[in-house]
C-alpha cells in the first residue's frame, strides 16, 4: 500500500502582480494530482494549509474542485487537516469540500469526541491504516495536545498535525516535540514549510514543506520542493521533487553608495540571467548619501523585465541610510518621535503611515504570532504597492 503525504499547497497564494506565480501553486498542487494517478497510490495526506485563505477566491476553488474530482475519479481520498491559513474567523471552506466528499477533513468535529475533559480522536480507516489528526490552531495548543488520547486501532498508523514542534526550532515552535502521542509509524507535519524529518518513538516525523516558494527566505534557504510517497508495505520513504519556478537570488552590498547609483551597480552586477525565473535582489550596507527610499527600484525592476525575467523584487530592508543626528526626544511621544525620524529620512507620508503600521504588529508580536505578523505585514505592504500601481 502507498501514499502520499504533502503539505502547505496554500492554493490562492502568489504575488498578486504576478498572475504566473499563483499559477505557480496550482501548478505545484497538479503535480501532485497527476503523480497520485499515475503511480496508482491508495490514498493521500495532507497536513494543513491546503488553501491560503479559508474563504479563498473563486478562480482558486475552481482549480481545487477539478483537481480534487480527478482524485475522487480515480478513488484516491484525500485526507486532510485545516492549517493555521484554513481556519478563519468562523467557518473554513473546507466543510464544503468534505460535506461534497471531495476531502475526509480529519480535523472536523465529526473525527473527534470530549469526555472527561480528554479529547478522543476517532478519526479514519482505510482497510488496515489508521489516520487522525489535529487542526493547526495556536491557542492553548500545548494544552490540548496533553488531553488527546488517539483511537488505538489499526496496523500502520498515521498522526497528521501543522504545528512547529521544538526540536525544528525553539524559537519558533508552537508545541515541544515530546507532546506529540506516542505509537504512530509516521507522523505527518505540517505549517513549518522546509523539509524536516526525524525518528520519534517508534515511528518517523517528517514535514514535506511547502509546495512552493511562500516566501523570499523559503525561496533563499532551500531550493527543493517537495512531497512525500510512502510505501507501507516495503517501509520506504521517498521524497519526490517538484519542478517549480526557478528563484534567482542576488545580495548586493551598496556600502558607500549614493543612493542614486545603486540601481546602476545592481544592474552591473546581476550576471545570471534566466527567463522566466523571479529575480531577487537584496540590498545591504550603509549609503553614503541619499536615502534608501531614493533608490531607483523601478529602474532594476524594468531592467529585469527586460532581461526577460518573470519578476524582479528589490528589497531595501537591510539597506541602511548614512547616519544622521538623533531627533532631539524632549517630552514626544515614542509614535511621534518615530514620525518626525521618518520625515527626517525623507519617506513620504504614505511610506510613513506603513511603517507607523509595521511597527505597530510588530510591537504585539510574540515568539508563536510571528508567522501571523508576518502575513499581516506582507498584506500591509502588498496592498500598499497595488495602491501605487492604481496611480
Ligand atoms: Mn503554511
Amino acid at each position: 500500500m502507498k501514499f502520499i503525504h504533502v503539505a502547505d499547497t496554500h492554493l490562492g497564494r502568489g504575488d498578486k502582480n504576478v498572475e504566473a506565480r499563483v499559477h505557480d501553486f496550482y501548478n505545484a498542487f497538479k503535480q501532485v494530482v497527476d503523480f497520485a494517478i499515475k503511480e496508482k497510490v491508495d490514498f493521500i495526506v495532507h497536513s494543513g494549509d491546503f488553501f491560503d485563505k479559508a474563504r479563498p477566491p473563486i478562480n482558486t476553488l475552481v482549480f481545487a474542485t477539478k483537481q480534487l474530482e480527478r482524485l475522487k475519479e480515480s478513488k484516491i481520498p484525500i485526507f486532510l487537516i485545516a492549517g493555521s491559513h484554513d481556519i478563519g474567523v468562523g467557518e473554513t471552506i473546507l466543510t464544503l469540500f468534505d460535506e461534497l466528499g471531495l476531502i475526509k477533513n480529519l480535523s472536523s468535529s465529526r473525527y473527534y469526541k470530549i469526555e472527561d475533559g480528554k479529547i478522543h480522536l476517532d478519526g479514519e480507516m482505510f482497510r488496515d491504516v489508521f489516520v487522525c489528526g489535529v487542526p493547526g490552531k495556536r491557542a492553548n495548543i500545548e494544552e490540548i495536545y496533553k488531553r488527546i488520547v488517539p483511537a488505538n486501532k489499526g496496523k500502520y498508523k498515521i498522526f497528521m498535525f501543522h504545528h512547529t514542534i521544538s526540536d525544528i526550532s525553539e524559537k519558533f515552535a508552537d508545541i515541544p516535540t515530546s507532546v506529540l502521542p506516542k505509537g504512530f509509524d509516521y507522523y505527518a507535519g505540517g505549517h513549518w514549510h522546509g523539509f524536516y524529518e526525524k525518528k520519534y518513538d517508534k515511528g518517523i516525523i517528517i514535514y514535506p514543506g511547502s509546495t512552493e516558494f511562500n516566501d523570499i527566505t523559503e525561496a533563499e534557504k532551500n531550493k527543493e520542493r517537495c512531497f512525500m510517497l510512502v510505501d507501507i508495505d516495503k517501509n520506504k520513504i521517498e521524497k519526490i521533487k517538484l519542478n517549480v519556478r526557478e528563484h534567482i537570488i542576488y545580495k548586493i552590498n551598496c556600502s558607500g553608495l549614493d543612493a542614486k547609483e545603486v540601481a546602476d551597480k545592481c544592474i552591473n552586477e546581476i550576471k545570471e540571467i534566466k527567463k522566466d525565473a523571479v529575480l531577487v535582489i537584496k540590498l545591504y550596507g550603509r549609503l553614503k548619501k541619499g536615502t534608501k527610499a531614493e533608490v531607483n527600484r523601478n529602474k532594476i525592476i524594468s531592467w529585469g523585465k527586460d532581461a526577460g525575467f518573470l519578476a524582479t523584487k528589490v528589497y531595501i530592508g537591510d539597506l541602511e541610510n548614512p547616519e544622521k543626528p538623533f531627533v532631539s526626544a524632549g517630552i514626544k511621544s515614542p509614535s511621534k518621535i518615530e514620525e518626525e525620524y521618518l520625515k527626517q529620512q525623507k519617506y513620504n507620508t504614505d511610506e510613513i503611515k506603513l511603517a507607523k503600521d509595521i511597527i505597530k504588529i510588530m510591537g504585539n508580536v510574540s515568539g508563536k504570532e510571528v508567522e501571523v505578523a508576518k502575513d499581516e505585514i506582507i498584506q500591509l505592504i502588498e496592498g500598499v504597492l497595488i495602491e501605487n500601481k492604481k496611480d
